[in-house]
């Protein structure tokens, strides 16, 4: 994952400071020498890092902070704060015309993600605003440029308008605002061409784009690779055509965390998109705190409780719970919950969102996606009445053993994969036998996002030495 390096260094920095009753301005000043190492090895702008070294230490140094209770928890906090003002502070809204045609156009360097990310858009807006758009395949410098824009159009589903490599652009992106008008399509998504450098051939053409379309937004796309390389781009490219944003890609990869933590403090352009992966859906709002948090090792609970929300489909939730209350949840249930789990992305990249889980996630990211194919096989070669009825592998050693050999698993994981279901069935009913007061609270908890008061609750309970209900792998 992006900026894990980055994020381990801050965090040891922030462990010098933490857990210490009293800290001088000594203690301050070490801290933020590691701060600034960690900052530079991320390539971040040196303006950027002057400017947010000299924040974290005049409010740590501040009157009250010091000699307060938990000062060293108020400087992290503090060191929070102001990684979430570099990243951009809020977030920033796409910004969408609510009286007609949306206009987007996607500029930026080659390679950069621009005609993924217009699919990408594509398809979040139409999901998550019910919008209809139309792709527009602009860039004609690239005989493949305009084939990859109508595939990506047609896995989603959407309009498109291409006119091949043989027309100017110019009127390529008139027609296609005029097929998106005729077709009563809301948003035209206009892809560009990217090249090597900043040239003056390819502004004049942005330039004229821009006049035709009139764009709402023109979003360039950032490679997070390029590091604050990508200040230089996007002011070069601010400075001819006026940005509205920027969409950052590719942070699935292993950036360092320069161009995120330069670009807005440099450019004054907000980040308004994230790129995460290659698949259609991997793309996310900027949310500068979640980031800031994420980056700090405080995980990101919002992020996963809004993934869980678009993929979970909340109806198959509540028979799922209402089959786990009646005690009737059986290995198809599982397979079911395995598929949504899948669809929410590796689990590696769900506990990246958990706090204070780093070394877990690497573990983790070694074996998660092998151990659901491998517990899938268990469950395939179990015949339909083993899956509904998972009594009867309970009781049968034979049936077990014809398991394992059919799936090519050992008997250990079959044995590991009954022992998981059965514990989750144990702790529906202890859930089940619980007093309504205390459900109530627990669901309370759980719908005021309360995570930390539920973990609290699953410690106290495991404390107890049950610990039942802890899925195994
Ligand atoms: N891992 C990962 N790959 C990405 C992401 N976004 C784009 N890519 C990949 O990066 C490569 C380039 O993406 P494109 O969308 O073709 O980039 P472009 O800016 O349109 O490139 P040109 O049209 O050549 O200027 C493709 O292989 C994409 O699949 C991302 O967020 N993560
Ligand atoms: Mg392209």
């Amino acid at each position: 994952m992006a900026f894990d390096s980055l994020s381990e260094r801050l965090q040891k920095a922030m462990k010098k400071i933490t857990g210490r009753g009293k800290l001088h301005e000594s203690d301050i000043d070490d801290m933020l020498r590691e701060v600034r190492l960690s900052l530079l090895e991320a390539d971040v702008n040196f303006k950027v890092i002057r400017k947010f070294l000299a924040a974290v230490k005049e409010k740590a140094l501040g009157a009250k902070i010091l000699d307060g209770l938990n000062p060293g928890q108020q400087v992290v906090d503090i060191v929070r704060n102001e990684l979430k003002e570099v990243l951009g502070s809020e977030e920033v809204e796409l910004n969408l015309n609510k009286n007609g045609l949306t206009v987007i156009m996607l500029v930026g360097l080659q390679g950069a993600g621009k005609t993924t990310a217009c699919g990408k858009i594509a398809l979040y807006l139409r999901k998550k605003y019910k919008k209809t758009p139309l792709l527009v395949a602009a860039d004609v410098y690239r005989p493949a440029a305009v084939d990859q824009l109508v595939t990506l159009a047609k896995q989603i589903g959407v309009a498109y308008y291409e006119d091949g490599i043989k027309t100017n652009p110019r009127k390529i992106v008139k027609e296609g605002i005029n097929k998106a008008i005729k077709e009563s399509c809301d948003t035209v998504i206009i892809d560009t061409a990217g090249r090597l450098q900043v040239n003056e051939e390819l502004m004049d053409e942005l330039k004229d784009i821009k006049e035709i379309a009139r764009p709402h937004e023109i979003l360039l796309t950032v490679d997070s690779m390029s590091g604050q390389d990508a200040c230089n781009v996007a002011t070069a490219f601010n400075e001819k055509i006026a940005l509205s944003g920027v969409i950052l890609t590719k942070l699935d990869g292993d950036a360092r965390g320069g161009a995120a933590l330069s670009i807005k403090e440099i450019t004054g352009l907000p980040i308004k998109l994230m790129s995460t992966g290659e698949k259609l859906d991997e793309l996310e709002v900027f949310y500068p705190e979640r980031i800031a948090e994420r980056i700090l090792g405080m995980g990101d609970v919002l992020s996963l409780i809004d993934s869980v929300k678009e993929n979970i489909d909340e109806q198959e939730m509540e028979d799922m719970a209402e089959k786990m209350l009646k005690g009737s949840y059986n290995y198809n249930d599982l397979l079911k919950q395995f598929k949504m789990i899948k669809r929410m992305g590796s689990l590696s990249k769900i506990l990246g969102f958990l706090p204070g889980l780093s070394k877990i996630k690497q573990a983790v990211s070694q074996v998660d996606d092998k151990a659901f194919v491998y517990m899938e096989a268990i469950i395939s070669s179990m015949t339909s009445a083993e899956r509904r009825n998972p009594k009867l592998i309970e009781e049968s050693a034979k049936r077990r053993e014809r398991i394992a050999k059919g799936s090519g698993r050992s008997l250990a994981e079959v044995n590991n994969l009954r022992n998981s279901l059965s514990s989750m069935q144990q702790a529906m009913k202890k859930f089940n036998s619980m007093t309504d007061s205390d459900k109530a609270k627990m669901s309370s908890q759980i719908s005021n996002g309360n995570l930390s008061g539920l973990a609290q609750g699953q410690k106290a309970k495991k404390g107890k030495g049950k610990g039942k209900g802890q899925f195994r792998f």
